[in-house]
């Protein structure tokens, strides 16, 4: 069975951005409840920027999971990425990815790598590039297994990565460098970008796809946009997808209208 997610952001310097409740954890959690969602999505500017006693004590009282936590504060914020030109950049990047594996481990949640996978550049060439993020989600992936969790993988589109865009390109870094216990994240939003027919998509990923952010075409609450989604529920059947349809969208028109409107969606869609 597919669950539903909803995310939480607490990092200021991400305003604006793609998610659907802001700032306070414990209305985000209690909220994310009274709307019948299961699980709650982190995005935390790091591994001690929330009170790990209060969310479990938030997730026992409402029974809820947490889905994920986001690693993308330590681009946002400081700037880091697996696949930087100086080394210890790279390991900075590393260290960073690790606690937030900590921090999720400890609620049974896998971190999520989006924006800190980088880019090629003419200083970095792509196979190079390639070779060092494949790398990387080696070490976290095992690193990630203490915990029983993966480690997510997020392939990106054009404007934000140029490693990976496709949900083949996740499946060909995956299998070609024989990387374990990472799996892929299908982003709808990106994917509406990228992929030549999203269903398609996600039937490229198939079984390496262990994670979904469920939006519109527009990064609007689903139902907002142009996405087809009766062909996307098709293939995540055909794909026996069992995890998290997580919403990571714009808070529009704000964020608890967004959040009503992506649940609905869901039970519409899913139920
Ligand atoms: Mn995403």
């Amino acid at each position: 069975m597919i669950s539903s997610a909803v995310t939480i952001s607490l990092v200021e310097q991400a305003r604006g951005g793609p998610f659907v409740l802001w700032d306070d954890l414990a209305a985000g959690v209690r909220l994310a409840k009274e709307l019948g969602y299961d699980a709650v999505e982190i995005f935390a500017p790091g591994p001690d920027a929330v009170d790990r006693g209060q969310f479990k004590s938030l997730l026992e009282e409402t029974g809820l999971k947490c889905a994920a936590v986001g690693t993308g504060a330590g681009m946002v914020i400081s700037q880091l990425s697996l696949t930087d030109t100086e080394a210890a950049k790279r390991q900075a990047a590393i260290d960073f990815v690790k606690s937030m594996i900590d921090f999720g481990g400890e609620f049974s949640a896998p971190a999520i790598i989006g924006s800190m996978q980088g880019r090629w550049t003419t200083d970095l060439p792509k196979d190079k590039a390639l070779e060092l993020l494949g790398e990387a989600l080696s070490e976290l992936g095992e690193y990630a297994k203490q915990y029983n969790v993966p480690l997510i993988y997020e392939p990106l589109n054009r404007y934000e990565t140029n490693l990976c865009n496709t949900m083949a390109d996740g499946v060909q870094l995956i299998e070609s460098q024989s990387i374990s216990n990472v799996v892929l994240l299908a982003d709808l939003f990106h994917m509406n970008i990228e992929e030549t027919c999203i269903a398609q998509g996600l039937k490229d990923g198939g079984r390496h796809i262990g994670h979904v952010h469920f939006v519109d075409s527009n990064r609007r609450p689903a139902g907002n946009g142009h996405m087809k989604y009766e062909p996307i529920v098709s293939a995540l059947k055909e794909i026996n997808y069992q995890a998290y349809a997580s919403a990571e969208a714009f808070p529009w028109p704000d964020p608890t209208a967004a959040a009503k409107q992506t649940i609905e969606m869901f039970q519409k869609l899913f139920r």
